[in-house]
């Protein structure tokens, strides 16, 4: 076989992906892996329902980026977000905070627990960075950008923009919840965002998955399935 030929035989997979339309992430995109952590995990505090099927997806997809982020849920024990730090409150009810609304959690993701440790089932040793978010005692952060009062910051844009970043696509749990409050923010930001849906699972409580696609419809992130993707060329 001609070396022309042999060439042809390896990108052929390549080019018929990118003939269906399919995405290839380049090196100015990231793929952010959000909150894969036990408490959300079946078992955990605050399990996701069927949390657990994404993981070997997320496996998948991640060996088609570059550029790879995780995120983890990282509170201090009695974080204002939790039911349990406010007297007479369930998980899933609502107070008003100073910086408006905030759903009560069961305790979840307390900082240095195997709850809160990324589950071992992701294998994705090239990434390049972990942001923790919910540090802040007084303030809970569903975005990996931008704390729940729209102000604080993680660092999380610097460090994209500062790597010449200009996409992200978001995978991981919850849809509702730190996926949608990220993509969205990533806009606010000036980047490009998709959501890979089938790569992440929803919480679902009071209706928060209809409105979160909702709220990222408007914002201008996209919605994806992962075979929107040219994986494994
Ligand atoms: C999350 C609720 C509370 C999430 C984190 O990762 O989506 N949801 N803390
Ligand atoms: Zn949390």
């Amino acid at each position: 076989m001609s070396q022309e030929l042999r060439h042809a035989g390896c990108i052929a997979p390549l080019v018929a992906a990118l003939a269906q339309g399919k995405i290839k992430p380049g090196p100015d995109t990231a793929l952010v892996v959000v909150d894969v952590q036990n408490c959300f995990l079946p078992g955990g505090s605050l399990a996701v329902a069927k949390g657990d099927e994404i993981i070997p997806l997320i496996n998948r997809i991640a060996k088609s980026f570059q550029n790879v982020v995780l995120t983890q849920d990282w509170h201090t024990p009695g974080h204002i977000s939790f039911a349990s730090s406010h007297p007479g409150k369930k998980p899933f009810e609502s107070i008003k905070l100073p910086y408006g609304n905030q759903i009560l959690w069961p305790d979840h993701c307390v900082q240095g627990t195997e709850g809160a440790a990324i589950n071992k089932g992701l294998d994705i040793p090239h990434a390049q960075l972990v942001i923790r978010k919910g540090y802040n005692p007084k303030v809970d952060s569903y975005s990996a950008f931008i704390e729940a009062d729209g102000k604080l910051k993680t660092g999380l844009d610097g460090y994209l923009k500062g790597r010449g970043i200009k996409s992200i696509f978001v995978a991981g749990l919850a849809t509702d919840f730190c996926v949608a409050w990220s993509a969205t923010d990533a806009r606010k930001l000036g980047l490009d965002a998709y959501v890979i849906e089938d790569a992440c699972r929803g919480i679902d409580t009071q209706g928060s998955l209809a409105t979160a696609w909702t709220n990222m419809h408007k914002a201008g992130v996209k919605r994806i399935q992962s075979t929107d993707l040219a994986l494994g060329v």
